[in-house]
């Protein structure tokens, strides 16, 4: 076939025809749902013709091939980034508006693949950039929820509403590509029996139980720069019987389509909790039929290589990104051992040269356990194999040290009523690698979460590899003005897929000039989401105030809390100054976004409290506009894109030692925003890389943590002074009357009564000191404009490139391919 020609007359031509062809639609009745899609398919097209390409390169050169298991990606949008990574988005622009349309809103069509809750699934997808960009041999694994994370609304009472997101509605996607011919059948329930194979070996066997299939959608991933084109692959479950003809012949309408409906229940909707556990049968059922598909899959690639078993882990690598997939451990031992017919010990040798095991998280309630006896009920077979995994584990650690208490702590199984098993254990002990995703994060992985493992295999195991994010989304495709501005000083687009050149800007950091147009496209971005901001939620923001953003997952441990108390300190503050002692205010929009796990009633409360806040101060004529607060609904990466260019400062303030990495902090900094924050994940880093003058941190920092907890424990919470005020007003009705008032009653408990765990108390007047710092520095325009130009400067380290090569150096051992030569 004729590759696809990139004129606007060949363009115009594909986009009609598919109009016509693809969606049937007559060509001089087309609105923009139905020409974004056309555009769309025609892209398609041409991403399709370098997918093949790489696959076909990847296919003759066999290389270890590296696979990504991840339950969660969240890509958002794919046209403008394809467009970009193609190189085509001026002449499309041309086209269309010939077809009588403009690109961009046609962009706006598009609904975004939120197939992921926050920062864990916004990674794998910026890795799975990366590893398309870098040429790498790497596929995504993931599943085809039918209902990503869902839509959030706020009501008139300022609580959060929860909407389905039926993203795969009747219009289509035209990002995907069904594969009809990749289906696999996945077991649940049933029971263990012994065979004799022809051997004459007894084997165990799975037997009985439910089946359902797995097909397979690839979705291309286009890489920058490159003809390499990626691919996530996601699973979607189908019911093996289609139609049950007996019930139907017998009346029962419902029976006789019932197990097509279970069965497709089951990839239905992406479990909407962040950092936190909810032990559901379905997700137990999702996460099995998740890897069990993705294994068949990579078993079948592997033999058509004709290797001997003994290669597999010289051409697979598998990451699992946290524990969620950790089920391939066993569900691997199972496929060699019983199917294969290998020896255990053989076979876990394999295992464990296979598989890698990112933790993302070391708070306790996010910290995959699973009931014993659910196990068993799902998966008998992978039950006996955790026990025997766990059984020789425990025997080798006995050998070294036979301390019962240190046996108990690093135990599989959990010794509760009823028993658990310890997912994150049973990853560290199936795999060569351990990698926790920021220094401060990782250290702790190694100092507390595993410590007694540490000490069983020595820390050679347990790495860091702090998280990136992709330069393309996240400054090339959502910053225009900036990087053409930056492409053209430092002379061309090298830096787009090589971001450490950034450092390049820093000899213009006191340049007046550079300062101003620097500034000026910040100002221009400003102006973009407040028109948003008017359109969408009718509120006047001037973008000549510092715009001061907080939008991430809404949780107790990232303080938001902190934040609206803060800004309620500043508002009574405001009413108390004269005109006069006002002119030397600087104004503020504070802007928070983000979404609550549906059944997290305090996160749900705090949304709440913002959103009856923003009500009276907005409407408070008297303190003149120096202070606005915004609720943006539905935050997700889309908004991101708009949002994070237009941040003065973005608030990252998690107690220190809660929050991992923290991804947004990157995408602010590139932007040339400032960071707020605490001495806690990647903050540190990127002080260390911008320079401490650049950066506002405060805060308790995370080895003072547990003894302050410790003293309110025995002594109570100190309430700090500032605070007590601010708590008074919320008390007192002053938002939202007496009634609303006392709705917030068992959030400020979370304060008194509960230890204030979170230390919000303990860290108010450093926060409050820390924003009068913000205030000052923003009042000497150069000044600032100067640390804007340097936070940019200095994140080329934060690129997901360098992170990607680190993984492919350190863990998979996996080299480029040679896309181009190979596929000739
Ligand atoms: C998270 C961490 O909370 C976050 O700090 C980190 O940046 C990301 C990616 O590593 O992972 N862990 C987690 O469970 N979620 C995260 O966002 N959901």
């Amino acid at each position: 076939m004729a590759p696809k020609k990139n004129d606007k007359a060949s363009i115009k031509k594909d986009i009609v025809q598919h109009s016509v062809e693809t969606l049937c639609r007559n060509p001089y009745n087309l609105d923009k749902l139905a020409v974004y899609q056309a555009t769309a398919y025609s892209v398609r097209d041409r991403l399709l013709e370098d997918w093949n390409m790489t696959q076909e390169a990847i296919h003759k050169e066999n290389p270890k091939r590296c696979y990504y298991l991840s339950m969660e990606f969240l890509i958002g949008r794919a046209l403008d980034n394809a467009l970009h990574c193609l190189e085509v988005k001026d002449v499309y622009k041309e086209s269309v508006k010939d077809l009588g349309f403009n690109l961009e809103d046609l962009l706006q069509q598009e609904r975004d693949a939120a197939l992921g809750n926050g920062g864990l699934g916004r990674l794998a997808a910026c890795y799975m950039d990366a590893a398309a960009t870098l040429d790498y041999p790497t596929w995504g694994y993931g599943l085809r929820y039918q209902y990503g994370i869902f839509k959030q609304l706020i009501n008139s009472d300022g609580y959060q509403i929860e909407m389905p997101d039926y993203w795969l509605d009747s219009n289509g996607n035209p990002w995907e590509f069904p594969r009809n011919d990749v289906r696999y059948e996945v077991q649940f329930y049933g029971y263990v029996a012994t065979k004799v194979n022809e051997k004459g070996e007894s084997r165990m066997s799975w037997e009985g139980g439910d089946r359902v299939q797995a097909m397979a959608y690839d979705v291309p991933i286009p890489g920058f720069d490159t003809k390499g084109c990626g691919n996530i692959r996601l699973w979607a479950s189908k019911s093996l019987k289609t139609f049950d003809f007996a019930s139907f012949n017998d009346g029962d309408y419902d029976r006789s389509v019932a197990d097509q409906k279970n069965a497709e229940n089951l990839t239905s909707v992406l479990y909407p909790n962040d950092n936190h556990l909810v032990g559901k049968e379905l997700r137990l059922k999702q996460e099995y039929f998740f890897v069990s598909a993705s294994l068949q899959d990579i078993i079948h690639r592997f033999k058509r290589s004709n290797c001997a078993w003994k290669d597999f882990p010289d051409k697979v690598a598998v990451q699992l990104n946290d524990t969620h997939p950790t089920l391939a451990i066993p569900e691997l031992q199972r496929i060699l051992v019983d199917i294969e017919g290998l020896d255990w010990d053989a076979a876990w040798d394999i295992v464990t040269r296979v598989f890698a095991f990112t933790n993302h998280t070391v708070l306790p309630e996010a910290l995959e356990c699973w009931s014993v006896p659910m196990m068993e009920h799902i998966l008998p077979r992978h039950m006996q194999i955790v026990y025997d995994i766990n059984l020789f584990f425990l025997q080798k650690v006995e050998k070294m040290n036979s301390d019962r208490g240190l046996l108990n702590r690093v135990s599989i199984i959990e010794e509760s009523n009823p028993q658990q098993v310890r997912m994150a254990y049973l990853a560290v002990v199936g795999s060569h690698t351990v990698n926790g995703v920021a220094a401060l994060h990782s250290d702790l992985v190694k100092t507390e979460l595993f410590k007694d493992f540490v000490s069983y295999y020595g820390p050679e195991k347990f790495i860091n590899i702090t998280n990136g994010i992709t330069p393309r989304r996240w400054l090339y495709q959502a910053n225009p003005d900036l990087r053409d501005l930056i492409t053209e000083t430092l002379g061309g687009n090298h830096w787009v897929t090589h971001l450490d050149d950034l450092k390049g800007l820093t000899k213009y950091a006191d340049d007046a000039d550079f300062q101003a147009k620097w500034m000026n496209i910040k100002l221009k971005n400003k102006v973009r989401l407040a028109s948003w901001i008017k359109a969408n939620l009718d509120i006047t923001v001037d973008p000549r105030s510092l715009f001061d953003i907080q939008v991430k997952r809404i949780h107790e441990y990232k303080r938001q809390f902190m934040n609206i108390l803060g800004v309620i300190y500043r508002y009574k503050n405001l009413q108390l100054l004269s005109a006069e002692e006002r002119k030397d205010v600087t104004p503020r929009v504070v802007i928070f976004g983000g979404k609550s796990a549906p059944g997290y009633y305090v996160a749900k409360m705090v949304i709440k409290l913002i959103n009856t806040v923003a009500q009276v101060v907005n409407n408070d004529d008297s303190i003149d506009g120096l202070l606005k607060v915004v609720y943006i609904p539905d935050y997700n990466v889309s908004l991101a894109e708009i949002i994070v260019p237009a941040s003065d400062i973005s608030q990252h303030i998690s107690t220190a030692g809660t929050e991992a990495a923290g991804t947004s902090n990157m995408k602010f900094v590139l932007n040339g925003g400032l960071i707020l924050g605490t001495v806690d994940g990647a903050n540190i880093e990127i002080r260390d890389e911008i320079g401490e003058e650049n950066i506002f941190m405060f805060g308790t920092l995370a080895d003072k943590v547990a003894d302050i907890r410790h003293q309110q424990k025995y002594h109570g919470v100190e309430i700090d002074p500032n605070l007590q005020v601010v708590l008074q007003s919320i008390q007192s009705g002053e938002f939202g009357g007496p009634e609303t008032a006392s709705v917030f009653g068992p959030l400020i408990n979370t304060l008194t009564y509960g230890g204030d765990y979170y230390l919000i108390s303990a860290d108010f007047e450093k926060y409050l000191d820390a924003q009068d710092k913000v205030d000052e520095t923003y009042k000497d325009t150069a000044a600032w404009a100067k640390k804007s130009i340097l936070c940019t400067a200095g994140m080329g380290f934060f690129s997901s490139d360098r992170a990607t090569r680190e993984y492919a150096d350190k863990i998979w051992n996996i080299k480029p391919v040679n896309i181009k030569e190979a596929a000739v």
